[in-house]
């Protein structure tokens, strides 16, 4: 792949598709949602372009500051958006990027990026569009350009304001209330990871951080690209094998890929095109796979490892413990799946594959003691397979995972309409007494979990199986688990998970969580997970009552009471403290309760959280709960 800039790209080669009023119109078209997430995506859409100049190779710093009125200025080295006349708008080159749709010259035929990264891939244009104020300074040509613009629309000509010996561009803009309201704020470690990331996936770009609401600065830069984030993602787990890294250029685009063995039992694999995270895979990841399984096994066949009458390792074998990124950059990335976060370009599979098998073949035949620790945790993982699936056929042939024999303790629904009907997981016999009275029983069924349930991070599947708390929830989604999971079994529309909110309740929590994250992950992906949110107090006064379900909307609602008269504030401790008609009004009416949907949005930090929180290193755990004992109350994965 070519990502060299093309030395004739002049203001022509931008073209012009369309105009802006669209975007406030519907702006969710452009950025998704106007929720939080889209407001940061914001911030994603101008790093997006100063990253791509860094691809391109002509740019090496960026740096981002959230300044404390809410805005945020974005500044890199690149070259500078180009400010000539642009021969079809008349206008300026950077007014045309800064005011009309899918200007940013990446799409133009013949000339500007070859690969280029933003998710929607709409340009800046969308960012001003939805910004009250920004404004844009270019350094190029030995000069400072700078114009503004209010809700997308120029203030004035494109000034010219002096002399510099620098290049580049800064992007400032205050997103605005019209659009997003006036409650939303940058969240400092959202912005990390995300530019984190980004500078793990661009090797030798620098990008710094300032947060001028806290006078906190970051810096990353990430010599060894891909290799430093596997690193980075195995810091709590203990490898046995090196970091392993390959990249390469090829006609079809640019493949980087690293990967570690660790003593772990999951796979973490993170996969990217041109810099766009693919949570669903695609052709790179399939290529990757194939290449992975058929190396190891030919290896281990060659070498004595695998005899004769051994099956083959099995692709699930050979990525036990395997951490790995796979990040290919293209020139037209075909993005498809539910969320458009799966790269469907088949030439790029046979591309991976080729290029790692090639490479992974040498690595093994070169490194012998990396070889034979990788082999050698492949085959005990071969060797669990077969033990798990013993253990699981024996489970299935006494009919324990079978609907038939729904748990005792579950409290079904009348409804057999998985459409209308509901699951709610509760902690302990005493909240699942007063839930079981306080719900709707045509639709709500209530399962009451014991006690603690098993860490699945540290055990495989079956033992996993046969935990009896999990056994029972299993058997009561409907869905089976592992190679027999089917999502279309599923009895309960929405399984909702309803614990105390204190440390144990917490727990529990993250327990459920880690168990759905890692076993049953379409049901997070489809929408089927909640966590409910019961009141933390209800004050009272006279006949008067009200509910508060944060601490901060604590001491607003006291002034809606008689300052002159007591009023009386139950702090609920635990969800038994309710008895059966508060927890319905509070928490389980459909009408006036409040859900948390959980979501994946963020593998990677999901993967941390769980990581910290299941991991087997003891130290980071231990602190990771200390520093954010009150955060994992709303642990939102
Ligand atoms: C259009 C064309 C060129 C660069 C850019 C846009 C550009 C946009 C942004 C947004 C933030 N930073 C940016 N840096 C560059 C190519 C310019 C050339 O070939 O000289």
């Amino acid at each position: 792949m070519s990502q060299k800039a093309n030395s004739s790209y002049t203001a022509e080669n931008i073209q012009v598709l369309e105009g802006l009023s669209a975007v406030r119109k519907r702006p969710g078209m452009y950025i998704g949602t106007t929720d939080v997430a889209g407001f940061h995506h914001l911030i994603w859409e101008v790093v997006d372009n100063s990253i791509d100049e860094a691809m391109a190779g002509v740019c090496k710093n960026i740096e981002v500051i959230i300044h404390k009125d809410g805005t945020v200025s974005v500044e890199d080295d690149g070259r500078g958006i180009p400010v000539e006349k642009h021969k079809k708008t008349g206008k300026s080159a950077l007014e045309t990027v800064l005011t009309i749709l899918h200007a940013g010259g990446k799409f133009g035929e013949g000339g500007g990026y070859k690969v280029s990264g933003g998710l929607h891939g709409v340009g800046v244009s969308v960012v001003n569009a939805l910004s009250d104020y920004l404004r844009a300074e270019v350094r190029r040509d030995g000069k400072v350009y700078m114009q503004e613009y209010c809700r997308g629309r120029p203030k004035n000509e494109v000034k010219a304001m002096g002399k510099s010996d620098k290049i580049g561009t800064t992007i400032t803009f205050k997103p605005d209330n019209q659009i997003f309201g006036d409650k939303l704020q940058f969240d400092l470690q959202t912005v990390l990871n995300r530019l984190r990331q980004q500078a793990y996936l661009t090797k030798g770009v620098t990008i710094k951080l300032i947060d001028e609401r806290t006078d906190e600065k970051y810096k990353f830069y990430f010599e060894g690209g891909v290799s430093s984030y596997v690193h980075h993602l195995n810091r709590n787990r203990e490898p046995i094998s090196s970091v392993i890294y390959v990249t390469k250029e090829v006609p079809e685009g640019n493949i980087e890929i690293s990967l570690q063995y660790t003593q772990a039992f999951q796979e973490n694999i993170f996969t990217f095109a041109n810099n766009i995270h693919t949570p669903e895979g695609g052709m790179h990841l399939t290529g990757f796979r194939s290449a992975l399984t058929r190396t190891i096994n030919n290896y281990a066949r060659k070498n004595g490892l695998l005899k004769e009458k051994d099956e083959n390792l099995s692709s699930d074998d050979v990525r036990e413990g395997l951490t790995a990124i796979i990040s290919v950059k293209i020139s037209e990335p075909q993005f498809e799946g539910q969320t458009k976060s799966k790269l469907g370009n088949p030439e790029i599979r046979t591309a991976v594959e080729t290029v790692f098998n090639d490479f992974f073949q040498t690595f093994l035949e070169e490194s012998p003691k990396d070889a034979q620790a990788i082999v050698g945790k492949c085959a005990l993982a071969a060797r669990a397979r077969l033990a798990a699936r013993a253990a699981r056929d024996s489970v299935i042939r006494k009919g324990a995972l079978e609907g038939m024999t729904l748990p005792g303790k579950l409290a079904d629904c009348s409804s057999r309409d998985p459409k209308v009907s509901e699951l709610y997981i509760v902690e302990g016999d005493s909240a699942g007494g007063s839930a079981k009275q306080g719900r709707n029983r045509e639709f709500q069924a209530v399962l009451p979990l014991r006690g603690k349930i098993l860490n699945v991070e540290q055990s495989r599947l079956d033992k996993i199986i046969a935990n009896n708390e999990i056994k029972a929830l299993i058997i009561a989604m409907g869905v089976g688990v592992g190679e027999a999971f089917d999502i279309a079994r599923l009895r309960y529309e929405r399984i909702i998970i309803m614990t105390d909110a204190d440390v144990d309740g917490a727990h529990i929590r993250t327990l459920l969580l880690t168990l759905f994250y890692r076993y049953f992950k379409d049901l997070i992906d489809k929408g089927h997970i909640f966590i409910a949110q019961p009141p933390l107090y209800k004050l009272a006064q006279g006949g008067k009552s009200k509910y508060i379900y944060h601490e901060e909307a604590k001491e607003e609602a006291l002034k809606e009471f008689d300052p002159k008269m007591k009023v009386n504030i139950q702090r609920y401790k635990g969800l038994g403290e309710m008895n059966p008609v508060q927890l319905w009004e509070t928490t389980m009416n459909p009408e006036t309760r409040t859900m948390l949907k959980v979501t994946i949005s963020d593998a990677e930090q999901a993967d941390m959280i769980f990581d910290t929180l299941m991991g087997s290193e003891v130290a980071p755990r231990k602190k990771f709960i200390q520093t954010h004992a009150k955060k994992v109350k709303n642990l939102d994965i």
